[in-house]
């Protein structure tokens, strides 16, 4: 029996921001809240509205708004028939720390450097996996480089619980956070995490990223352009901390989907870097080249989808549709580029988008082109990519309004705190096209519910709220001597894709919504990754950069 007494009222457990829209929500049977203030005066009295069932969590809530609070301090919410009570804040930049602590994250996942106690404070570790020494696999041998022969592929980021390093992952995580930057670039020129190379004259943000893209780049074939879908063990290794952990590492056959996503990330990193060029002395120069070679390459080979080798057991982030990664990388690489080649392919691929995640990218290609809007040719906007895009902000805030829980979420997936994530950047950049402060206030409502306002009433990043999450799936985190997690990521969350995770004597919910469990061995709900704590970085660093500035 693992289910365990429910939280009578669900909230943002980090913080309201002062000026802003405020909701809160009790279960079905609180029929009144009060909040007091620290002098305990009651500030605020209201009986909650009518209840709403909702069949993913299968139960019913009820809302209490309480925008008019505002002015910042901590605050406790009563209830006054059971006698309970919650600390509850209102803060002018509830947000900064949770962005800057999303980002540090990729910081203490960094593979091939010790985590120093200077940075690292409790969570310092010595460093793992060099991958100074990695073995072509079989599956990835050809005449310039046969099977065994070695390779160096070092740093980047561990890609979640795991100690692999997958190709298709780093793409959209890597974009992502680079978009977070071409958004709010002053913002993240301001935004100092406290890792070894803050200072430099370089964005924080943008120092991280690069440490996987130094990685990304070796993972490339340089005779014929394509890319290696990953780089892993044979077997997921034990939960031993990453030192310890020293099984040989392989790169693992070339595809479709992991040189486009290679592709399109480093055109993105290309226009970035433009900007950087005296710290990053021809490194602009040299990701364009590299893109157009790995595009080449899946010209050349254009549906080769990722098939696990019989001898490998590691995370599969097999995708079998290209059509969307296409797009993506045409998108980027046009952008970069202006060649007719590639506008072709945005116009031959053209589709509606949907809500972003690693095996589904058509929306990074709208958010490049709709950055850059007002320098596309006529025939790419005659595609209606604007339209297109809105409608689908505007079908996923037209869900949150009614919602009982103000979330457009309906369908929850392994990892649905990252849909839930990746819908509010959708939400953000529609805000930035149209100004429609709407948007904005439901991007907010889904940073609401990834930090308490959810069914479950955890906080779902790791080191911050009322309600913890204390035993995510994350070797380092397990391995360790602290209690605390590593901080600053973004637990998976709440889906029904494998019930048994942690064996039959952990009852899990049947209601996707509420199905998580706060244990080690819950690796589908429980699990942290890299392309989940991007669009968290995204989200609270951009309703920070919009709301609270
Ligand atoms: O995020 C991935 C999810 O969409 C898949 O359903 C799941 C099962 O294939 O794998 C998830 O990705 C995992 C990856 O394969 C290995 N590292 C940990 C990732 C997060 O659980």
């Amino acid at each position: 029996e693992n289910i365990e007494k429910e939280m009578p009222v669900l909230y943002n457990q980090v913080g309201y921001i002062t000026d802003a829209p405020k909701l809160l929500l009790v279960r079905e049977e609180v029929n009144q809240v009060i909040i007091i203030d620290a002098q305990g005066n009651e500030v605020f009295s209201a009986i909650p509205e009518e209840p709403l069932f909702w069949d993913q969590s299968g139960d019913a809530v009820r809302k209490v708004d309480f925008s008019q609070l505002n002015v910042p301090g901590t605050y406790v919410v009563v209830l006054p028939e059971t006698n309970e009570n919650f600390e509850i804040r209102v803060k002018d930049q509830p947000f900064r720390e949770i962005t800057k602590a999303a980002l540090k994250a990729f910081y203490f996942n960094r593979s091939g450097m010790a985590i120093e106690p200077q940075y690292g404070g409790r969570w310092a570790r010595p460093a793992g996996h060099p991958d100074t020494i990695i073995y072509v696999h079989s599956s990835a041998a050809d005449d310039n480089r046969p099977e065994g022969t070695i390779i160096s592929s070092p740093l980047g980021w561990y890609d979640a619980g795991d100690y692999n390093k997958y190709i298709v992952n780093s793409g959209i995580t890597t974009y992502t956070l680079l978009s977070a930057l071409t958004h709010f670039t002053d913002y993240y020129k301001k935004l100092d995490v406290s890792i070894p190379e803050s200072g430099s004259g370089v964005p924080d943000l943008l120092t991280e990223t690069l440490y996987n893209l130094k990685w990304m780049l070796t993972m490339q074939d340089p005779y014929d352009g394509g890319v290696y879908h990953k780089l892993t063990t044979k077997n997921f290794e034990g939960m031993v901390m990453p030192h310890e952990a020293t099984n040989d590492r392989f790169v693992v056959s070339k595809g479709t989907a992991a040189t486009l996503n290679f592709a399109a990330f480093a055109a993105k990193a290309h226009r970035v870097l433009a900007d950087y060029e005296s710290h990053f002395p021809g490194l602009a120069e040299k990701c364009l080249q590299k893109a157009e070679k790995a595009w080449g390459w899946a010209m050349s080979n254009p549906n080769l989808p990722y098939v696990q080798p019989d001898d490998i057991f590691t995370g599969g982030y097999g995708d079998r549709n290209f059509s969307d990664e296409f797009f993506w990388t045409a998108s980027e690489l046009f952008l970069s580029t202006g060649k007719d080649e590639y506008l072709d392919v945005i116009i031959e691929k053209y589709s509606k988008p949907v809500v972003p995640s690693w095996n589904q990218v058509y929306a990074l290609g709208f958010i490049s082109l709709l950055n850059n809007y007002d320098e596309l040719p006529e025939i790419i906007r005659n595609l209606g990519l604007k339209n297109d895009f809105i409608a689908l902000v505007d079908e996923l805030v037209g869900v949150s309004k009614t919602a009982p829980y103000g979330v457009s979420i309906q369908n929850f997936v392994w990892g649905s705190n990252s849909q839930v994530a990746n819908e509010g950047m959708l939400k953000i950049k529609g805000y930035q096209l149209t100004g429609n402060r709407y948007y904005l206030y439901s991007a907010l409502s889904d940073l609401d519910y990834i930090l308490g306002r959810n069914a479950t009433g955890y906080c779902f990043v790791t080191g911050f709220g009322y309600k913890r999450v204390m035993n995510i799936h994350h070797r380092p985190s397990e391995a360790d001597d602290n209690e605390a997690p590593v901080p600053g990521f973004l637990a998976g969350g709440p889906n029904i894709s494998v019930l048994t995770d942690c064996g039959p004597e952990v009852e899990r919910s049947p209601y996707p919504a509420k199905s998580y469990v706060d244990l080690e061995c819950s690796y589908s709900t429980n699990e942290i990754a890299i392309n989940w704590n991007a669009p968290l970085v995204y989200l609270s660093g951009a309703i920070d950069a919009l709301l609270t500035q």
